[in-house]
């Protein structure tokens, strides 16, 4: 499929999602937010990480597109916030590893986007935020929940009550991102996670995703019970049988995924 402000690209099972409209810092407007959708609706079960970025030099996402959303009706409004919840929760709801690289401003809808994927690298020039309190909205793509579970309550408010744009080094200091990495390194690095990611089960990667995602907020014991459960559902797979013989076999293991 033709995209007009996104690119999608692959790399044997890794996928690159950049979104690419540099002119607007990579802004997400309407055709955007359908073509990301469409893009992570497209990916197959080849797919099995997906790395998210920003075209240009300036930016990862700066944010919803302000001058789209400037003129907007209610009713069109409704359509906006529906087709950006969809494509969030589209990405979110991945079994496969998903990892942000943000090289630049991750604004607004732009660090949403961002924390809707497992994780976050950044490059040094990164700078993130969410201004929406100076538009007089506030986040709206899951930011004020995310962001809180990712940092904690009082970052969080901290945050989106000052909408203060922060660094990439104060950005890891808070627990943000993971790593800072050299512009030019950033992708490179994302790959080599990747590439370690993909020597491991598939099905084991979705399964140790979903538990962790479901359990994150419920008790320990709920939790733990869901871990359980997840561990006794992979054996009996090909993966689980093939990685077992493979470690007594002394050689690497071929996983199909199934
Ligand atoms: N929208 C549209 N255009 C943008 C943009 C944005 N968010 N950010 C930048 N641009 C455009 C600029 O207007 C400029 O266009 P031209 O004037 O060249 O035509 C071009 O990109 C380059 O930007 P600047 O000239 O401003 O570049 P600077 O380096 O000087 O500044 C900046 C970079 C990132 C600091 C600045 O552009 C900036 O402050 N941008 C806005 C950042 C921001 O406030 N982002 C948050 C947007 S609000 C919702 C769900 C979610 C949301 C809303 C509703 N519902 C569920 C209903 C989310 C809201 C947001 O994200």
């Amino acid at each position: 499929m033709a995209y007009e402000n996104i690119r999608l690209e692959h790399d044997g099972a890794v996928a690159t999602l950049t979104i690419d409209r540099p002119k607007a810092l990579n802004a997400l407007n309407n055709k955007t937010l359908q073509e990301i959708e469409a893009a992570v609706r497209s990916l197959g079960s080849d797919t099995r990480v997906l790395i998210v970025t920003g075209g240009g030099e300036k930016a990862f996402v700066a944010g919803a597109d302000i001058a789209e959303m400037a003129s907007l009706s209610e009713s069109q409004a409704q359509e906006f916030a529906a087709l950006g919840h969809r494509a969030f929760a589209l990405l979110e709801s991945l079994t496969i590893p998903t990892i942000a690289a943000v090289n630049g401003f991750a604004l607004g809808g732009g660090c949403e986007l961002a924390l809707a994927c497992d994780f976050i690298y950044a490059s040094e020039k990164a700078q993130l935020g969410l201004p929406e309190v100076g538009l007089g909205v506030i986040p709206g793509f899951g930011g004020t929940q995310r962001l809180t579970r990712a940092v904690g309550r009082a970052r969080a408010k901290e945050l989106v009550f000052t909408g203060a744009r922060i660094d990439a080094a104060k950005a890891k200091e808070i627990g943000l991102v993971l790593e800072v990495l050299p512009a030019e390194g950033l992708l490179a690095h994302c790959r080599s996670v990747a590439a370690k990611i993909l020597k491991n089960g598939p099905l084991a990667i979705g399964k140790a995703k979903r538990v962790i995602e479901q359990g994150a907020d419920k008790d320990l014991t709920e939790a733990n019970t869901l871990e359980r459960q997840g561990f006794a559902e992979l054996f009996g797979s090909e993966d689980q049988r093939e990685g077992m013989k493979a470690f007594l076999e002394k050689r690497p293991a071929v996983f199909t995924g199934k």
